[in-house]
C-alpha cells in the first residue's frame, strides 16, 4: 500500500535501501537520500555491478555510469565512461551541483571529478583481472562489433556473438547474459511527494571502450519528475536506451495510470520489438504509490526490487 515517504530500488541491494531510508529518518533531502543508496552500492560493489572491479572493458579497465535527476527542479547531473573514480553517482551529483552542464564522459569527467576532489584510484580488481583474462583466454575478437567476429559459430564473453554481416543472418544484437549483472536504480519520493532518482552501475562486461549504456541517460536509466513520478531501469542497456523506458513510464503515471501499468507499458513497447531483450523497469508516483515489469531473464521468472515506506519502516523484498 501506499505511503510517504518511500525508498523503492532494483534487485535485492538492501544495504542501500538501508542508507537511503536512514539518511530519509535523518532529515536528508529525496535527492541526498537517492545518492546515499547508490553510493552504499558503489562502496559495497553490489553484485559485482555496480562500483570499481566490475564488468571490464574490452581492454581490461572498468570505467563507471551514473546519474542523479531532481524531480522538483528538473536538474541532471550524470557521467559516463568515468575512470578512476569509485564514487561515481558523487561526480554525477557534483557535475549537477558545480556545473552548469548535465553530462560529463571518459577522461575529462575523470579530470573534472579529481579536479573536485574525487580520489584517483585504480578502479581494477583481482576478479576484474579474472574476468577480463577468461574472456581474453578464448582468444576471440571483440564480438561487439559488427564485421569482425571471426566465426559466428563461436561464442565469447556472455555476449551473443553478432555474425558477420555477410556470411548468412544477423543474429538478435546486443543480448547479454546478464545473470550477476545488475545495476542499482533508485526513486526516492519524499514526505511532499517530491521525487529524486539516482542510477550506478559499470556497465557490461567486454564491452567496446566508450560504450555507455542506459543508466546515466536521463528517461533511460532514470527519470524524476515532482509533477508526475519516477522511474529506473534496469538491464540490456543498449537495448533499453532506444526507448526511453523510465522516461514513458512516468508520462504514463502523468495520464493516470499506476505505477504497475506505467512500468508495464513501457516493458512492453521494447519487448514488441525485442521480444527476448532483458530488462526490468521500477516506477513510484507521487502519493508513495509503487509498481514493477520486466521482460524475460533466463533462470529468473520474477524481477526482485526492494522498497521501504513509512509502513514497513525499513527494507522489504518484493518481488
Ligand atoms: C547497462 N543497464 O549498462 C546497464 C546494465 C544493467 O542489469 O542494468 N544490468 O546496460
Amino acid at each position: 500500500p501506499a505511503s510517504l515517504p518511500l525508498v523503492i530500488n532494483t534487485w535485492h541491494f538492501e544495504n542501500a535501501t538501508a542508507a537511503a531510508w536512514s539518511a530519509l529518518q535523518a532529515g536528508s533531502s529525496p535527492l541526498d537520500a537517492a545518492q546515499a543508496g547508490c553510493t552504499r552500492c558503489e562502496q559495497e560493489q553490489c553484485d559485482g555491478s555496480v562500483g570499481f572491479g566490475g564488468s571490464p572493458d574490452e581492454r581490461g579497465e572498468t570505467t563507471l555510469d551514473a546519474m542523479i535527476m531532481n524531480g522538483d527542479t528538473m536538474e541532471v547531473g550524470a557521467v559516463a565512461n568515468l575512470r578512476r573514480v569509485k564514487n561515481a553517482v558523487g561526480v554525477a551529483r557534483a557535475v549537477m551541483d558545480y556545473t552548469d552542464h548535465t553530462f560529463l564522459v571518459g577522461e575529462s569527467a575523470s579530470v573534472f571529478a579529481e579536479d573536485m576532489g574525487f580520489k584517483s584510484e585504480d578502479l581494477t580488481t583481482n576478479r576484474s583481472r579474472d574476468i577480463f583474462s577468461q574472456w581474453l583466454s578464448q582468444k576471440c575478437q571483440p564480438n561487439y562489433r559488427k564485421n569482425v567476429f571471426p566465426d559466428p559459430s563461436m561464442s565469447c564473453g556472455p555476449y551473443t556473438p553478432k555474425a558477420k554481416l555477410h556470411s548468412g543472418p544477423r543474429r538478435k544484437p546486443g543480448l547479454i547474459d546478464l545473470r550477476s549483472h545488475d545495476t542499482i536504480g533508485m526513486i526516492v519520493i519524499g514526505q511532499n511527494g517530491q521525487v529524486a532518482a539516482a542510477t550506478s552501475t559499470n556497465g557490461a562486461t567486454n564491452k567496446v571502450p566508450g560504450r555507455v549504456g542506459d543508466s546515466p541517460v536521463a528517461g533511460a536509466g532514470a527519470y524524476a519528475d515532482s509533477s508526475a513520478g519516477g522511474a529506473a531501469a534496469t538491464g540490456s542497456g543498449d537495448i533499453m536506451m532506444r526507448f526511453l523506458p523510465s522516461y514513458l513510464a512516468v508520462e504514463m503515471m502523468r495520464a493516470g495510470a499506476s505505477p504497475s501499468a506505467a512500468c508495464k507499458t513501457a516493458i512492453t513497447r521494447i519487448k514488441e520489438r525485442y521480444p527476448d531483450f532483458f530488462g526490468a523497469l521500477i516506477c513510484a508516483n507521487t502519493t508513495g504509490g509503487y509498481g514493477a515489469a520486466c521482460n524475460k531473464r533466463p533462470g529468473f521468472t520474477e524481477f526482485p526490487f526492494m522498497v521501504s515506506n513509512a509502513q514497513t519502516n525499513g527494507p522489504v523484498l518484493q518481488k
